[in-house]
């Protein structure tokens, strides 16, 4: 990190985790020195004339005012600097992060749903498939109203709060809420989307480190609001198979009857980067966006 990027530090900016996120930081860089410049800039000329345009030495008003063309310039140059920032660098980098999701058979795909004040994972465990959720089956014990009598709701992964993904691997979340808007907001991956109720929104990131990381909600969303956190722990591959089993294991305990094991999948796993998705194989394809399944209501 060069000795500039510590402004972002010093405005508690945590380190980055995530693969773009130095982008972001080179841009928050850049814009906070050049605010501080411009915040020196005025203060001094604002300075300059409280003292040289003083009553006492101009006591009458001047109607002509001011005939040099500098202060054109100077603003000519800052909405230059400005509008090379947005258009060259802003608004490539958010396009990219809503417009190229990287392919869903490489990728983790989760749903993630908002509520006062909590966030709840569902995973579509080792048959990759979604189960279905019925508003009408939302409880205490249910809180995303899954489905248990549909097939591919038997294996599927539910936690609240702490959500685990593979570290180099990219996260697909696809975001929704069931009672008013949130915003899952990861400050160390660089990025944040709000959660609406009724849409089904996705985001993306790349963890590159191990660790474990603080999920806010970055929308004011009621009394509750302060409290409503979470983690996201970044696991090694291994980690990470080993919390899926575990997770599979105790979904698998909480059904009645535990679906036979699908063949050449064991509890737990989820297919090694670029292997076929049977998520993907029932599913239409539907562009660069992970279709929103329409099974998956958001509770
Ligand atoms: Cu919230």
């Amino acid at each position: 990190m060069s000795r500039l990027a510590l402004i972002n530090e010093f405005f508690g900016q945590p380190p980055n985790a995530s693969e773009h996120g130095y982008q972001i930081d080179h841009i928050l860089e850049f814009c906070h020195w050049f605010m501080g410049a411009l915040f020196v800039g005025w203060l001094v000329f604002f300075l300059y004339v409280l003292f040289r345009y003083h009553r006492s030495r101009h006591p009458v008003a001047d109607h002509e005012g001011v005939t040099s063309g500098i202060s054109t310039h100077l603003e000519f140059v800052v909405v230059l600097i400005e509008a090379v920032l947005l258009i060259g660098f802003a608004v490539p980098l958010w396009a990219k992060r809503v417009n190229q999701f990287p392919e869903t058979r490489d990728a983790i795909l989760v749903h993630t749903v908002g509520q006062q004040f909590n966030w709840t994972h569902h995973l579509p465990g080792p048959d990759g498939i979604f189960g279905r959720r019925d508003l009408n089956l939302v409880s205490n014990s249910n809180p995303l109203g899954l489905d248990n009598n549909d097939p591919a709701a038997k294996d599927d992964i539910v936690v609240p709060g702490e959500l685990h993904v593979p570290v180099n691997r990219s996260v697909i979340i696809e975001l929704s809420s069931k009672d008013v808007i949130h915003n899952f907001c990861l400050p160390h991956m660089r990025i944040a989307q709000d959660a609406i109720p009724g849409s089904i929104i996705p985001m993306w990131f790349k963890p590159i480190k191990v660790g474990t990381y603080e999920v806010i909600c970055g929308q004011l969303c009621g009394l509750g609001h302060y409290s409503m956190k979470g983690s996201v722990v970044v696991d090694t591959p291994e980690d990470y198979q080993a919390w899926l089993k575990e997770r599979a294991e105790m979904a698998a305990q909480s059904q009645a009857a535990p679906p036979p094991p699908t063949p050449g999948s064991s509890p737990g796993t989820v297919p090694p980067p670029g292997a076929p998705n049977p998520a993907n194989q029932a599913a239409p394809p539907a562009g660069n966006q992970p279709a929103p399944s329409p099974s998956a209501s958001p509770g």
